[in-house]
């Protein structure tokens, strides 16, 4: 088989990418290795940047998000009991952020590819990338039908932290930076119906809390736990005491209970590879950078990866122009870096640490304090967290 760009991994950042390059009139080919249903059913993210939005609409892959989405001016900071709204859409002139599940947008995505023609190899064994510093590079795999080798120009490695693209850089072509923070957070989706409520991020000596409206009919929660931590002593009745507890206010909210319809731990970790890029192969999401959840910047970091590589792409095919797919790296680094302070900011000033001590508590509700008090700290987290206008021009 033969392609212009490989995609390895049917994610966000895969899935747009494709998409992005089809309406630039680059063909691409994406090799997943997990079947439809699964990545289709995968709850993760949900939370988009009023930018992520924009590319979605604009590029005619947002339909049902702008029919079933919640747009959402505001969140809410809980400390003491007190509960404290900030208005990030005055905070930040306007801009919003919605929320949507990441697999409907994965839904979505494969929708509007396989619609035009798109090809995604599902349930792809042993996915390999070769020659990556040729002008020729390989991806093979097995599909039910054998072995196949997808000859491409380029490979974009779209695979996840856990993926195979990443390691199949020579070491030493690449410098990692990371940080693992001590503690994980379970995550349950409910099939409860809430009043309209903004999101929740409340601080509390018990470690962390996050409520938010996923839909009408659907309710997310995250709580801080241990590392190590072992989802099977964590019965409903528990996680309820708990959220009960670490969300409590003096008006007296409760949370909506109802079925759990998906829970898990989610380890905590701020990762960044640079470049990302080696020879012909770009790395884009979860493949080059991972953040800490509490931003709600993964996914949103994805697309911007992919905002600057397909334009990069389109560009070397319209007129052999290499000068953008050289600065890819550099140009997605910017935001990532940025995004990468905002998130460890948020996990930091929201989460307990094992060995913090009054002294750091008190940091910490000062942090908070100032947050809710000044208008210019306010509008530092509006603007950082409905995302930051994209700087690097869409060719
Ligand atoms: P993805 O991981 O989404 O996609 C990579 C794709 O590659 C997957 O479909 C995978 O199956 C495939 N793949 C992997 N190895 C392969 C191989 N060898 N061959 C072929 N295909 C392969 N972010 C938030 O903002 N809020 C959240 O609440 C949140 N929750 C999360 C919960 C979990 C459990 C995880 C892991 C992440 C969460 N994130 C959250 C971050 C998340 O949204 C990511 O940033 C986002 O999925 C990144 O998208 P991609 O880079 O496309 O990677």
């Amino acid at each position: 088989m033969r392609t212009q760009v490989g995609i390895v991994g049917a994610g966000p950042a895969g899935l747009l990418l494709s998409h992005l390059l089809h309406l630039r009139g680059v063909e691409s080919v994406i090799v997943e290795n997990r079947s439809r249903d699964y990545i289709e059913q995968r709850v993760r993210a949900g939370v988009l940047e009023q930018g992520t939005v924009d590319l979605l609409v604009e590029s005619g892959a947002g339909e049902r998000l702008k029919r079933e989405a919640l747009v959402r001016d505001g969140i809410e900071l809980r400390f003491g009991g007190r509960r404290h709204v900030l208005n990030l859409k005055e905070l930040s002139g306007g801009r919003a952020y919605t929320i949507y599940a990441q697999q409907e947008i994965v839904k979505d995505l494969i929708g509007v590819r396989l619609a035009a023609g798109g090809q995604i190899h599902f349930e792809a064994a042993d996915v390999g990338v070769h020659g990556l510093d040729t002008a020729a590079p390989l991806i093979r795999f097995r599909t039910d039908g054998g072995p196949v080798e997808l000859q491409c120009d380029f490979i974009a490695g779209c695979d996840g932290f856990h993926g195979i693209s990443r390691p199949s850089i020579p070491a030493g072509a690449l410098t990692v930076f990371e940080r693992v923070y001590p503690f994980g957070w379970l995550g349950i989706l409910v099939d409860a119906a809430t009043p309209e409520q903004e999101t929740v991020y409340a601080w509390h000596e018990r470690g962390f809390g996050f409520f938010n409206r996923r839909s009408p009919t659907l309710t997310r929660h995250f709580l801080q736990v241990a590392p190590d931590e072992d989802i099977a002593n964590w019965p409903d009745e528990r996680i309820w005491r708990e959220l009960r507890v670490r969300l409590a206010t003096d008006d007296g909210w409760q949370p909506v209970e109802g079925p759990v319809l998906s829970r898990n731990i989610t380890e905590m970790r701020s990762f960044v590879v640079e470049p990302m890029r080696y020879g012909r192969l770009f790395l884009a999401g979860d493949a080059a950078h991972i953040v800490p959840p509490t931003g709600a910047k993964g996914l949103n970091l994805a697309v911007a990866d992919v905002r600057v590589l397909a334009p990069a792409l389109a560009a070397y095919y319209a007129s052999g122009r290499t000068d953008l797919l050289d600065a890819y790296s550099e140009t997605c680094l910017k935001r990532v870096w940025r995004v990468e302070h905002f998130s460890w900011w948020m996990t930091s000033m929201l989460h307990r640490f094992p060995d913090d001590d009054v002294f750091q508590q008190r940091l910490q509700r000062s942090q908070l304090d100032y947050v809710v008090s000044s208008r210019a700290a306010a509008a530092t987290l509006a603007e950082n967290y409905v995302g930051l206008p994209w700087t690097a021009a869409a060719a």
